[in-house]
């Protein structure tokens, strides 16, 4: 006992000298390995059993909770769509690269991978408590789990790294022989279990349901019937590239803050309406579905966008009119705000008289005539016209609460974003897409909206020239976009084309540049071609 005690502390302190570059790059194998395996247990246990979260899903929804605003907008402005991807990318390298500092640390001190990993785990634990879609109790287990198993192949990795204590060739050849194999086994493992995780993870989600869900379609508003005449039967449709008057569901712009789509069960899900209301409503899917027979075009807008940019679309929505169920419910007078909740925590509100002034705002199911997808809020969202989504577009909405407007503020507000979100009149230009065209025709389109005021006139400039009238689309909605177009003689030569619309009201689009914090952004898109003989 006394001779393993007196031997102990030589080995650590002299024998790092001639054969720490030795086993430098293993240890930090085996660290990185053991990260790698920690993190991929978990990852299979919330595979297996379904309330345990994924930890790197609840730190991801962490993160884009804690990050500034203007973070989480660069993420998804640099990333696009692949935003969240990124953000898991980048919690598994930083994972990884704890893990390469961790195998040289715990051979000098067995403590650091267990007090390491362990604080790691309660990041993650924590990370899930706060997460209103994970279950923090859950969470321990799956930490737990993955704690063990880092540190178990560390600590056995790390044995075969180990300078021997007889450095006889053959034990050295024989320890090596046994590290390699012990590391390949944890490296495919830590490849296998998260791969195999997030296979098994796919059946707790949604589409099965959802694919089973029957629209109610029997009877159509007038808006839906007006836009049967689709912008392909009238020609629109060959001007290539430009955006059609209803984006496909899966070309559909998404935001949101979710890290992963939340997985909402349409058969155990009901819609609360509460707060300042005579009576509280609590309604299930299939009721929802039933009374869902109002068919509107709606543009929806995000408030980030930038000029020119694409975070718009259109789209047909089937829901029911929100005013219905405010009706039922019956709002009292203290009831100024329509403040609504997702299932994920998140939030927003806007002024309950808009519901009320004619504007068409709905708890939408439908989306382009089909279940609204599940990244675009199924079960149901709200849809309210002329209002961005950060105020208004719940997407897995879980209750309406009836607040006064002091009351409550919705999750962008304290953030920095304003309180009332109309969306500002907007234009963009769709074509030609390439700077670099040939000399001739082109037709110059896009598509400009106004929702709730309408577009009656969209005009382009080209090269700081006269503005010229363009041929409006044929589908005319005061609350959907509307396409343009022009044929424009290009000469050879570099040229600007800009454009700008006037609303319903008489209302022309101001060239003012304007950033979209802290309420939309405005100024004119301009595109810049070089145009060649
Ligand atoms: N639950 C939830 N709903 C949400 C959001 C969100 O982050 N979480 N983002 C809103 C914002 S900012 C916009 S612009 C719209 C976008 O809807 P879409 O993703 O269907 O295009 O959803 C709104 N609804
Ligand atoms: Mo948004």
């Amino acid at each position: 006992m006394a001779e393993i005690e007196a031997q102990e502390p030589t080995d650590e302190s002299s024998g790092g000298g001639a054969d720490i570059d030795g086993r430098a790059t293993p240890d930090k194998l085996a660290g990185l390995i053991a990260a790698a395996l920690a993190l991929g247990v978990t990852e299979f246990a919330a595979g297996v059993v379904e309330p345990i979260p994924s930890l790197i899903e609840a730190i991801g929804n962490s993160v884009i909770d804690l990050s500034p605003s203007a973070v989480v907008k660069w993420g998804i402005r640099t990333f696009g769509k692949w935003d969240k991807h990124a953000l898991a990318v980048g919690i598994v390298i930083i994972s990884l690269g704890l893990g390469f500092v961790l195998g040289p640390a715990t051979r000098h001190k067995k403590l650091t991978a267990p007090v390491a990993m362990s604080l790691a785990a309660i990041v993650g634990i924590a990370a899930a408590i706060q997460d209103p879609l994970s279950q923090g109790g859950w969470a321990i287990i799956g930490a737990a789990l993955g704690v063990a198993a880092g540190n178990a192949s560390l600590w056995w990795m790390l044995s075969f790294t180990r300078p021997s204590q007889s450095p006889t060739a053959s034990t050295a050849d024989e320890s090596r022989r046994r590290f390699m194999l012990t590391a390949t086994a944890g490296a495919s493992a830590a490849v296998i279990l998260p791969t195999a995780g997030r296979k098994l993870a796919e059946r707790f989600n949604v589409e099965a349901a959802r694919s089973q869900v029957v629209l109610n379609t029997t009877t159509t508003s007038t808006t839906a019937a007006q836009s049967s005449s689709t912008p392909s039967a009238l020609g629109v449709a060959d001007i290539e590239g430009l955006t059609p008057f209803y984006v496909p569901n899966d070309e559909f712009y998404r935001i949101d803050t979710a890290f992963t789509v939340p997985q909402v069960d349409p058969g155990s899900w009901t819609l609360k309406v509460d707060g300042a209301v005579d009576n509280a409503l609590e309604i299930s899917f299939d009721e929802l579905v039933e009374r869902s027979t109002t068919e509107v075009d709606v543009t929806l807008s995000c408030v980030s966008n930038r000029v020119g940019d694409d975070l718009v679309g259109n789209a047909k929505w089937i829901g029911v009119p929100l005013t219905e169920l405010l009706d039922e419910a019956g709002v009292q007078p203290e009831g100024e705000q329509i403040f609504s909740r997702s299932v994920d925590g998140w939030t927003c509100g806007f002024p309950t008289a808009l519901a009320y002034d004619g504007r068409n705002a709905l708890v939408a199911v439908g989306m382009n005539g089909e279940p609204l997808p599940t990244a675009h809020g199924f079960p149901a969202r709200l849809v309210v016209a002329g209002l961005y989504g950060y105020v208004s577009a719940t997407k897995w909405l879980d209750r309406i609460t009836l607040t006064g407007w002091e009351d409550a503020d919705g999750y962008w507000i304290p953030r920095g974003w304003s309180k009332t979100g109309p969306i500002k009149t907007q234009s963009r230009i769709d074509v030609p897409r390439s700077s670099s065209i040939e000399a001739g025709t082109h037709p110059v389109a896009g598509v400009a909206w106004a929702p709730t005021r309408g577009i009656s006139k969209v005009e382009i400039s080209i090269d700081d020239g006269p503005w010229i009238e363009t041929t409006l689309g044929p589908i005319q909605s005061e609350e959907s976009w509307r396409q343009w177009w022009y044929g424009w003689d290009a000469t050879p030569g570099d040229h600007t084309v800009k454009v700008r619309a006037t609303d319903g009201t008489g209302a022309v689009q101001t060239s003012e540049p304007h950033a979209p914090a802290p309420d939309g952004a405005t100024g004119h898109h301009t595109r810049a071609y070089e145009v060649s003989a």
